[in-house]
């Protein structure tokens, strides 16, 4: 897969994209990931990306000039241009899986006040949010929802991981199980007797038991959820 960033910001990209397991699958080719600055495509002493609204009101907007000629290099019309924006459908697992499946991905990192709309009307295919919280700009959405995606290429994760069953999967929408390991007890707090027992049944038992109770108390929309999906 490939995969392309557009931003404002590339500095913020190094670091969560050059560690585990995102590092790991670009050493092995899974993933060929590209970050390019948008002001490389502007062509004024100052390197203009924005400007004020047409209409008046607060804020600025990016411009479209930068953002169509970069698209015209870095993209192809097999190309899935992503704009991460507020407004986009909210993001997960589900839509992690969609996004796995594509050749080529491009993310637009908005910021300011948003784009002009005619990026979104000419160039972008989906508009993702991650939640509804507001941030300065899109670097933070981009880089979760490519960790998300990078790991679910085959091959990303090792033997390991991959045979580990995962939350947020139909038919399995649950939260984990409480984990320990040594020491047996810590200050005078105790594993639970059934983990150190042996009886593997049991322990399955008590794991669904625990998972099922921790969703219902605290996450009981994704059981809904699952129902729906079912
Ligand atoms: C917040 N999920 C994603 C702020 C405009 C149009 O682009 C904009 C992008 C931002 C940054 O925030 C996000 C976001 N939740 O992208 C304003």
């Amino acid at each position: 897969m490939k995969i392309d960033v557009l931003t404002l910001f590339p500095a913020m990209f190094s670091g969560p994209l050059d560690v585990s397991i995102v590092q790991r699958a670009r050493e092995a080719g899974l993933v060929d990931l590209r970050v390019t600055d948008l002001r490389d495509f502007t062509h004024d002493r100052h390197k203009t990306v924005d400007d004020r609204p047409f209409g008046g009101g607060p804020g600025m907007v990016l411009k479209p000039e930068p953002i169509f000629e970069a698209l015209e290099k870095l993209a192809d019309e097999k190309t899935h241009v992503v704009l991460m924006a507020p407004a986009g459908r909210v993001f997960d697992q589900a839509l992690a899986r969609e996004l796995a499946a594509k050749e080529h991905l491009l993310f637009i990192s908005g910021s300011y006040e948003g784009v002009d709309e005619r990026v979104r009307e000419a160039l972008v295919d989906d508009e993702i949010s991650i939640g509804d919280y507001v941030l300065t700009n899109g670097g933070l959405p981009t880089m979760v929802v490519i960790v998300a995606v990078v790991r679910l290429l085959p091959g990303a994760l090792g033997d390991e991981q991959s045979a580990h069953d995962e939350s947020f999967s139909p038919g399995k929408p649950g939260l984990e199980y409480p984990h320990y390991t040594r020491p047996a007890e810590f200050r005078g707090m105790k594993v639970p007797e059934i983990l150190l027992s042996g009886h593997h049944a049991e322990i399955e038992k008590w794991r669904a038991e625990q998972a099922r109770k921790r969703t219902a108390e605290r996450r009981p929309d994704l059981l809904r959820r699952d129902e729906e999906n079912l």
